[in-house]
């Protein structure tokens, strides 16, 4: 007998258990995202914010892996940048460009492909998609925003026979605080799971999202602490578009429920800026510290079940966040802190321990970098390119991207009154158009607004304080990056085409 005929005799019994041997080896992924989770509060980036806190799990990801030192977000808000997260493509393909968009359940995401090839797949925590999750064999999800205390979760289960989306009425309490039930249920899936599948699941922390309200164990953490301030705190936006100016998401514009006390009274701007940081940022670094230590029990229990080696951990948030700098909180601009995403990214079998990586990849690149590690082909409706290559050698190939394209598409938020933009980075500058118009959206309102644009030089001004783009001697670069810009647009499928109005725009401000 030869070696095929021994095959094709083999009992039909023992090659399936063989096929399941050989997908047990296929990597497991845990993937973590909490929400405004900004770059300068993980430790591992050695923010100023460094000196006096520190993020021992999520940096241990790093410590065991790689860091991501130029990860960009496409479209810095949730419910966007969810999106992409999960289908690889920008807002102009799959439909969601602003808070008032969901993911259809018909739509193709990574957690589809990856339940098609053998996976078992769950997600858990902040869904903010508004339809139910398609993809998973479990999910577990707060209805909208979710609360910080004794959240609403609604799973398959809750939801039997409801064709309301989410009826918050039919979800379950779980007492306690949003990030320590959130991991609770993503580790009780972990045990209830079929041991012989490979697996994936999304762990979405709610926090540390604005009202930044932590578990009462952190009470007194940074009590006796003066926490350093960003040498930008008191920004007066000399030189910056108009956007700088009209925003309504500056530390003065706090409320009495984002400081918890009394709004100080008789202060100045800047008075007022010094006092409201250091209440803020002790509130959100002690939802930090509530993250932490649940990223810790998750690398405990993968360790425990000796699943440590062969699950690939990631750690990222949905978008950057102001922690201050430009005397702002929340996120949407183009600035670093808000276009950059933390990521980390664990992988024992591939990913050499302790090592970080400057190469521009972008959200869009998580689905296919996975699918990827999967043993899945990037699917054709995927924008992203997988970077397993760069996790793997710490190198990006010789053909990698040089710049990546942003766009930020809601106009005149009520709550923040931020304007639209795109634009585009590379290693050393910024260059970002502030057009500023509502195209097509509901819930936000047109602004009286004047467009202009804004050009950073990172490498000589990374605290973004000097706008170059209407300097003597810019002309050339400005050209290449415009025309660059331009190219990623159209590569991205994001014509206006819709929009006579945006063209009229760029015609009248863009050369
Ligand atoms: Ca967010």
């Amino acid at each position: 007998m030869n070696k095929i005929q021994m095959v094709l005799s083999l009992p039909l019994t023992l090659l399936c258990a063989h096929h399941a041997a050989g997908q047990e080896q296929r990597p497991n992924i845990v993937y973590i995202m909490s929400d405004d989770h900004s770059a300068q509060a993980v430790s591992a980036y050695g923010g100023i914010l460094s000196k006096v806190m520190s993020t021992p799990n999520i940096d241990r990801i790093g410590r065991e892996g790689i860091r991501m030192d130029r990860c960009c977000v496409t479209n810095s808000i949730s419910a966007p940048s969810r999106g992409c997260i999960l289908t690889g493509q920008y807002s102009q393909l799959n439909g969601i460009y602003t808070l008032n968009d969901g993911l259809l359940p018909e739509q193709d995401n990574f957690a589809k492909e990856l339940q098609r090839s053998g996976y078992q797949t769950a997600v858990v925590g902040k869904w903010h998609l508004k339809n139910e999750p398609a993809g998973f064999d479990y999910y577990n999800v707060m209805p909208d925003q979710g609360r910080y205390f004794n959240p609403r979760l609604i799973s398959a289960e809750d939801r039997r026979g409801q064709t309301c989306p989410f009826d918050r009425t039919k979800a379950t309490v779980y007492e306690g605080h949003s990030t320590d039930v959130i991991t609770d249920q993503v580790l009780g899936w972990l045990d209830r799971r079929d041991p012989g599948k490979p697996f994936m699941v999304m762990c979405h922390y709610k926090a540390p999202h604005r009202s930044w309200e932590y578990a009462p164990r952190f009470e007194t953490l940074y009590d006796d602490i003066r926490l350093p301030e960003p040498e930008n705190l008191l920004d007066t936006y000399e030189g910056k578009a108009e956007y700088a100016r009209i925003q309504t998401m500056s530390l003065e514009n706090m409320n009495e429920r984002d400081l918890k006390c009394k709004l100080p009274e008789n202060l100045t701007r800047d008075e007022f800026r010094h006092r409201a940081y250091q209440l803020y940022m002790k509130q959100y670094l002690r939802c930090i510290a509530g993250i932490d230590e649940n990223v810790g029990r998750i690398l405990d229990y993968l360790d425990a079940n000796g699943l440590a080696e062969n699950t690939i951990v990631v750690y990222t948030s949905d978008q950057g966040f102001f922690l201050g700098e430009h005397g702002w909180f929340d996120k949407r601009y183009m600035l670093e802190e808000s276009l950059r995403m933390p990521l980390l990214v664990r992988y024992p079998k591939e990913i050499k321990a302790g090592t970080s990586n400057g190469s521009i990849v972008i959200n869009a690149d998580f689905a296919p970098t996975l699918l990827d590690f999967a043993g899945i082909e990037r699917p054709e409706y995927m924008q992203g390119e997988s970077f397993r290559p760069i996790l793997r050698s710490g190198k990006a190939p010789g053909n990698w991207r040089d710049a990546m394209y942003y766009r930020y598409w809601m106009n005149g938020d009520v709550h923040h009154h931020t304007v639209a933009n795109y634009g585009i980075r590379t290693e050393r500058y910024v260059l970002t158009f502030y057009y500023g118009r509502a195209l097509g959206m509901t819930g936000t309102e047109e602004l009286d607004y004047t467009p202009d644009w804004e050009l950073y030089d990172l490498k000589k001004d990374p605290a973004q304080m000097h706008n170059i783009y209407h300097e003597k001697g810019n002309e050339r670069l400005i050209r290449k990056l415009k025309t660059k810009l331009l190219e990623l647009k159209r590569q991205y499928g994001d014509t206006d085409e819709k929009y006579p109005e945006m063209q009229a725009l760029e015609a009248k401000y863009f050369w």
